[in-house]
């Protein structure tokens, strides 16, 4: 049978016999074939240029197969040899990836490939990633990886635009790059045009752009160096602005300007994409896509991330922008970014993706995390999803991405990326699966756990489970993918000590139906500190100022292993039942009528609690809030935010003791965008910013803190 190639091909028709070549290959047809696509050919096959060993043909011919679409290529293997059909470079680049994957080399060096017939193109045109997330942008030597396996996925897109290159955003996205950061793109569109990717250059000029001919110029003169660069693709990112850069029809004035002055007059450059403010259903709230739609020149892609900013993609919306757009929406899909969610690794499948819209989408290119190689589990379902919608399955796929980033120890791996699939609780609300083989199990388990008995089925199928997931760190370590391990380390320490939190926990539950007290506080203390030891590598590891800490298993296995400890500890702590009701800790917690920061996790350490800073700009209606609130047990000691780029003026921060009455706090100047408060009212346990203007006032939440101490 056909070994499974990634991404799926259209069309395959296999026999049952293999081709030998135990004289290797000799290529004829076409004149000057495309090199790397030929370099591959000969690392895949032993080609041979002497005609006398009696090699089998590999003929390859450029006619045009249907439908024409750029990659398209037909791959007809028999008896004969290999038949080769490809209109483009990219095709026969693409053929030569197939071969590789249906090519096997016995120990003697024989090769043998399946006697088939392969048609094949890509359901959507332009398929890939953008690197468009907030955070450490990739490393140099991660890009030219990333790009490698675009190649071999037949990924043929990579949409350059981290958030935090100051020379793709404010402030310099009028300057030219320095000389190394220059010289590192020139490197990067070579190895992208090798590997038959677009490298697409992005600016993102609307925090600060004028609507002046001074910055039109500007923007035009950027688009000139990176051209200069050996750039040939271009886009520009309107996202997360407010105030004057978010206007449509000044957006598409300038973009048409660029069409016209720069697309259309240099050569060889293609279709502009652009990314615009209201980029998802759930901000699109005014005329702004219409107008886009009725002004934009209709040769310019315009993106776009689905019904929210983090959603799956269904058909229906699709439909619903491209409506109003007037063309196919390009997608921007925002997953496995994790820049909203740092302390965790989104490594499960992807999933959520409509197999019927491929006729409603110009492009779809996945934003993934600032940790490259360990988002290529998630891009491997990105690609094999754009290339054949219809052969998609997350489930089957998820296990060959596990097998093929990490052939070294593919179940331990697969079992550390299904537990680490979920952002946890996050402003998005966007959820993903995590642990679902298990889930069951552990529900059975915690159910009966409840009513104070031990369910052994269930807690022999948990044990086996947490066994596996002890022993799945050390296995990966095993793995020559330096750079992947480097990324996940603090997860994978985190993961074994999971493990082994799991295993004592129900050791703990099981002691606990015992008569033997000392016993169960025997294991109830290793349980304690092997928490306390997670706890201190989520306190030590991954220490960004945003989402901090290591946080793995999150959704289904952390908190099973939390709840075991917490009911054994109140069955030994307070053997009273009215006592156990009454130990209720007073918490802190997010206090808002703002639905976008509803959902939002309140940022906890020792000594302070805040807001997690918000990518995108947050709206406040008149008389909306948001604060905070604190522990009975601790007075503030300062309050501190940052709040750039805000119309200030009428905003009211405010303090309460019990939540109902609430005081005006004076001593903030009044458009200060960042201040820090040092002292404040000792009974206060609340503090709150208001919108008191009758406006919609648009602001960034970067930081909202408060520092206390117990009294
Ligand atoms: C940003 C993006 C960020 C992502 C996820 C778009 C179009 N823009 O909220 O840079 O990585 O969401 O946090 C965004 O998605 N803002």
């Amino acid at each position: 049978p056909l070994p499974v190639i990634h991404p799926q091909p259209q069309m395959v028709m296999p026999s049952v016999n293999p081709l030998k070549a135990p004289h290797g290959f000799i290529l004829s047809g076409m004149k000057n074939p495309d090199p790397d696509a030929i370099r591959l050919l000969r690392e895949t096959l032993s080609i041979t240029d002497e005609p006398d060993a009696l090699p089998l043909e590999i003929t390859i011919e450029g006619q045009a197969p249907e439908p024409k679409r750029s990659g398209a290529y037909r791959l007809i293997i028999n008896h004969t040899g290999v038949y080769i059909v490809a209109p483009d470079s990219r095709g026969l680049f693409y053929a030569a990836q197939t071969l590789r994957q249906l090519v096997q080399t016995d120990k003697q060096g024989n090769q043998t490939l399946p006697i088939c017939t392969i048609i094949d193109y890509p359901d959507v045109a332009f398929r890939g990633t953008v690197e468009g997330f907030y955070g450490d942008p990739w490393s140099h030597a991660d890009r030219i990886e990333q790009l490698r396996f675009y190649g071999k996925m037949k990924m043929n897109t990579y949409i350059y635009g981290p958030k935090d290159d100051p020379y793709h955003s404010s402030p310099n996205w009028r300057k030219p790059y320095p000389e190394k950061e220059a010289a590192q793109i020139k490197d990067l569109v070579k190895e992208a045009a090798a590997n038959k990717v677009d490298f697409v250059w992005a600016i993102h000029p609307g925090l600060d752009i004028q609507w002046t001919d001074e910055d039109r110029m500007n923007v035009l003169n950027k688009f000139g160096m990176m051209y200069d660069l050996g750039v040939r693709s271009f886009a520009v990112f309107f996202d997360d602005i407010s105030g004057e850069g978010a206007k449509a029809d000044k957006q598409a004035d300038l973009l048409n300007f660029l069409q016209k002055e720069f697309i259309e007059k240099k050569a060889g450059v293609s279709p502009l994409i652009m990314c615009p403010t209201e980029y998802n259903r759930a901000w699109a709230g005014s005329d702004y896509l219409d107008v886009l739609g009725r002004t934009l020149d209709p040769a310019i892609h315009v993106m776009w991330t689905g019904n929210s900013v983090i959603h799956d993609i269904t058909l229906e919306g699709q439909e619903w922008v491209n409506k109003r757009i007037q063309r196919p929406s390009y997608v921007w899909w925002n997953f496995p970014v994790s820049d909203y969610c740092r302390d965790h690794l989104l490594m499960g499948p992807s999933y959520g993706l409509d197999p019927e819209a491929a006729h409603a989408m110009s492009g779809f290119v996945a934003n993934p995390m600032e940790r490259a190689e360990a988002s290529k589990v998630a891009l491997f379902g990105v690609a094999d999803y754009a290339w054949n919608m219809k052969a998609y399955n997350p489930e089957s796929n998820f296990t060959d991405a596990c097998r093929f980033i990490l052939p070294e120890a593919p179940e331990a791996f697969r079992t550390f990326c299904e537990n680490n699939c979920d952002p946890g609780p996050n402003g998005h609300r966007y959820r993903r699966d995590e642990s679902v083989r298990y889930a069951g199990d552990a529900e059975t388990f915690l159910r009966d756990f409840r009513r104070h008995s031990y369910n052994t089925e269930a807690a022999d199928r948990m044990n086996q489970l947490f066994a596996e997931i002890t022993a799945a760190p050390a296995a990966i370590e095993t793995s020559s993918n330096k750079a992947l391990i480097d990324e996940i380390k603090p997860w994978l320490m985190q993961f074994h000590l999971l493990g082994k939190a799991g295993q004592t926990a129900l050791a703990v539950a099981s002691a606990g139906q015992g008569e033997d007290r000392a016993a169960t506080w025997q294991t109830y203390l290793s349980l304690t500190s092997l928490l306390d030891s997670m706890r201190i590598i989520d306190r030590t590891y991954n220490q960004n100022p945003y989402q901090k800490g290591v946080k793995t298993g999150s959704r289904v296995l952390t908190p099973f292993v939390q709840e075991i400890y917490l009911q054994t500890g109140r069955d030994l702590l307070f053997p009273d039942q009215a006592d156990q009701a009454a130990a209720q800790m007073s918490k802190a917690s997010i206090l808002t009528d703002i639905e976008q920061l509803k959902y939002q996790p309140l940022k906890e350490s020792a000594d302070q609690i805040g807001y997690n800073r918000l990518n995108e700009v947050l709206r406040i209606e008149p008389g909306q809030s948001f604060g905070l609130a604190w522990e009975l047990q601790k007075e503030a000691t300062s309050f501190s935010f940052s709040l750039p780029k805000s119309e200030n003026s009428g905003r009211l921060f405010e303090w309460s003791a019990d939540g109902k009455t609430w005081t005006a706090i004076t001593g903030i100047p009044a458009d200060q965008p960042r201040f820090k408060l040092e002292q404040i009212a000792p009974e206060a346990r609340y503090i709150r910013m208001r919108n008191t203007t009758d406006k919609q006032m648009q602001i960034y939440l970067y930081d909202f803190t408060v520092t206390t101490k117990e009294d």
